[in-house]
Parts: C-alpha cells; sequence; structure tokens
C-alpha cells in the first residue's frame, strides 16, 4: 500500500485550514498569509480533489467590487489549471466586530438582517463555483450570562434566517443544501446548536426540512465528552450526514484541530469504519489548524498527514471487516442479531408468545456473556497492524 491520496478519495480541505497563520488568543500570527490560488496548487499535487472556503478567505472583507472581481478571477484559473473542484462553501460571520453577538441571533436585528445578505451573496458565488452544499457554522450564535440572550427568541430568529436562505436557494432554482456545524462553545461560552443531536431535532422546525442536513466536526463533539461515531451514526440514520469536518481533539478542552488521526485515534478508527460501509459518498473534508509552530513546509506535511492518516485507517478497517475472525467474533456477540427486527411476527405475536415472557429464561440470558473484549481486542490489534 502506498497510501497515496486520489481524485476518488474525495480529500478536500478549507482554504482557512492551510491558510492558517496561527495567530491564537495569546500570540501573534507565526507564518505569512498564503495566496489561495497557491494553496489550490498545492492541495492539487499532494492529491486533493477539493478546496472550500469562507467568502472572506477568498475576497478579503472590505474588498470593493472590482478587486472583488479580481480575486474570484484568479481563483477560478487556479481550479481550472488544476482540476480541483468546490464542492462546499460557507460564510465568516464571525471575524468582523460587527458580528460579536452573533450573525442570525443578535440581539441587533440590523446585524442579523446584514448577516442574511452577506450569506446570501456568498450562497450566489458558491453555486457559481459548483459548490453543492453550504455550511452554517454559529461561532458567535450564542452567549456568556443568562439574561444576555433570550433563547427561545433566538432559536426562532435562527428558524427564520434558515427558512429565509432555504427560500431564497428554492426561488433561485438552485442546487444546494444546507449543512448546519455544531459545536459546544468557542468562540462564545456557549453556542447554540452545541451538538449534533441538537442541530437534528432543530432542521424538523423548519419550512424545508429535506435541504438541512449537518456538517459534523470530529473535534466538536468530543469538546463535549459526546463520542463522534454516535453521532455519525445517528446522522446517516437521519439521512442528514450532508458534509463532514475531520479534524482530530485530545478529550474536552479548547478546540484543537489537530491533524487527522491525531488526537483520539480509536475514535477516527471506528469513524472510517463508518463512514467507509455507512452510504456515505460526500467529500472527506479537513477542517483543521496545522499547528503554530510549523513553517509552511509543516503546513504541507500536516494537510499530506490528514489524507494519508484516513487511507491507512480505511486498509485497517477493510482489513479487520475481512478477517474471518472477526465475523465469528462478531457473530458471538450477536450484532447479527441486533440487525434483526425485534418482532417480525408483529405486536399480536409477541402478546402471543409466552417464550417472550412467562417462559422466558431470564436468569439463563441474564448469564450470557457478550463477548465485546474479544471482539475489541481484535479490533485493536487490527489498528495496530499487528493482524492481516
Ligand atoms: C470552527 C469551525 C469553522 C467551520 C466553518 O470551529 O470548524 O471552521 O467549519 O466556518
Ligand atoms: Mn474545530
Ligand atoms: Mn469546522
Amino acid at each position: 500500500m502506498n497510501y497515496r491520496p486520489t481524485r476518488e478519495d474525495k480529500f478536500s480541505f478549507g482554504l482557512w485550514t492551510v491558510g492558517w497563520q496561527g495567530r491564537d488568543p495569546f500570540g501573534d500570527a507565526t507564518r505569512a498569509p498564503l495566496d489561495p490560488a497557491d494553496s489550490v496548487r498545492h492541495l492539487a499535487e499532494l492529491g486533493a480533489y477539493g478546496v472550500t472556503f469562507h467568502d472572506d478567505d477568498l475576497i478579503p472583507f472590505g474588498t470593493s467590487e472590482t478587486e472583488r472581481d479580481g480575486h474570484v478571477k484568479r481563483f477560478r484559473q487556479a481550479l481550472d489549471a488544476t482540476g480541483l473542484v468546490v464542492p462546499m462553501a460557507t460564510t465568516n460571520l464571525f471575524t468582523h466586530p460587527v458580528f460579536k453577538d452573533g450573525a442570525f441571533t443578535a440581539n441587533d436585528r440590523d446585524v442579523r438582517r446584514y448577516a442574511l445578505r452577506k450569506t446570501i451573496r456568498n450562497i450566489d458565488l458558491a453555486v457559481e463555483l459548483g459548490a453543492r452544499t453550504y455550511v452554517a457554522w454559529g461561532g458567535r450564535e450564542g452567549a456568556e450570562s443568562g439574561a444576555a440572550k433570550d433563547v427561545r427568541d433566538a432559536l426562532e430568529r435562527m428558524k427564520e434566517a434558515f427558512d429565509l436562505l432555504g427560500a431564497y436557494v428554492t426561488e433561485q432554482g438552485y442546487d444546494l443544501r444546507f449543512a448546519i456545524e455544531p459545536k459546544p462553545n468557542e468562540p462564545r461560552g456557549d453556542i447554540l446548536l452545541p451538538t449534533v443531536g441538537h442541530a437534528l431535532a432543530f432542521i424538523e422546525r423548519l419550512e424545508r426540512p429535506e435541504l438541512y442536513g449537518v456538517n459534523p466536526e470530529v473535534g466538536h463533539e468530543q469538546m463535549a465528552g459526546l463520542n463522534f461515531p454516535h453521532a455519525i451514526a445517528q446522522a446517516l440514520w437521519a439521512g442528514k450526514l450532508f458534509h463532514i469536518d475531520l479534524n482530530g481533539q485530545n478529550g474536552i478542552k479548547y478546540d484543537q484541530d489537530l491533524r487527522f488521526g491525531a488526537g483520539d485515534l480509536r475514535g477516527a478508527f471506528w469513524l472510517v469504519d463508518l463512514l467507509e460501509r455507512g452510504g456515505y459518498d460526500g467529500p472527506r473534508h479537513f477542517d483543521f489548524k496545522p499547528p503554530r509552530t510549523e513553517d509552511h513546509s509543516g503546513v504541507w506535511a500536516s494537510a499530506a498527514g490528514c489524507m494519508r492518516n484516513y487511507l491507512i485507517l480505511r486498509d485497517r478497517a477493510a482489513a479487520f471487516r475481512a478477517d474471518p475472525d472477526v465475523v465469528e467474533a462478531l457473530r458471538a456477540a450477536r450484532l447479527p442479531e441486533l440487525a434483526r427486527p425485534t418482532a417480525e411476527d408483529g405486536l399480536a405475536g409477541l402478546l402471543a408468545d409466552r417464550g417472550a415472557f412467562e417462559a422466558f429464561d431470564v436468569e439463563g440470558a441474564a448469564a450470557r456473556g457478550m463477548a465485546f473484549e474479544r471482539l475489541d481486542q481484535l479490533a485493536t490489534e487490527h489498528l495496530l497492524g499487528v493482524r492481516g
């Protein structure tokens, strides 16, 4: 195995990931800015198939209309020259101070209207560049103190914003779906729609729920102490996994955005296993930050590492599933039984079945071991590369 990425692997990167200059709350930038067109060329050389952007990553905030066209043209030329596609785009509704109290849910109504117009303007560009998914991360939709935000009103405004955006793409006839990205905190003390579960419930209250899904990010669920593959499984089960942000995180702490495969490696193994078997055929999008210790060559090494780790884990997960000992261990752990309906005989059959209750050997069933340890040990050995 050479673990060299190809376009078929559908790896994509945000311009803001490799382009992150390393500015953090305690320190200045450690790297010079990257030209978006150069990033496109570098990513293409590394084997990526796509690139994504916030409006302001491509066109610096405050750029005049004529300059704007120049930025878009240069970017488009780089795309044409490399064959890279733009599967997704998103809006920066968090950097400029005007968004200090949020965008779609800012208490200040003028800010909410401005945020919608800024988003709509970039939706037009996203569609022009071929994007089919529009991500919405509500970074500053939240609060630090109790009375500062009426959360029920804020959710109503959030719904209003998404319904307006849904109406816009429908009226324009755009082939574009929205992917809501949950995050529990950072930069706000508490962010609205903090987890995948919250976002899934929110979507069902929108006017056109079919237009909206989720864009879960590995580290964001883990910041809330949650199991990321479980969140992804539920999103897949609901038909709502529209996009995914892959990266690495070490447990409940600030948003680390490590390269994919760093941090919780076992979680990454189960995630790749699930994505590859679960019917997800969208981009494998990396939303990571090359640590500020790195120079530009370290940035590209980090980006290459994201893809290589995905491919290694894909290979390890496939070997795990193909191992006859694993198939046997899965059977011993009764996984095929979980896939079987509990009452294919219907409610009447269940009620008539004495073996299900009156004659059921409760103690015998309680004594049966589940054999999960053998199964997990096999997974560990495949992950560590000592089997198959
Ligand atoms: C920040 C988010 C952000 C979104 C896009 O934590 O991950 O980068 O993915 O705005
Ligand atoms: Mn993150
Ligand atoms: Mn993200």
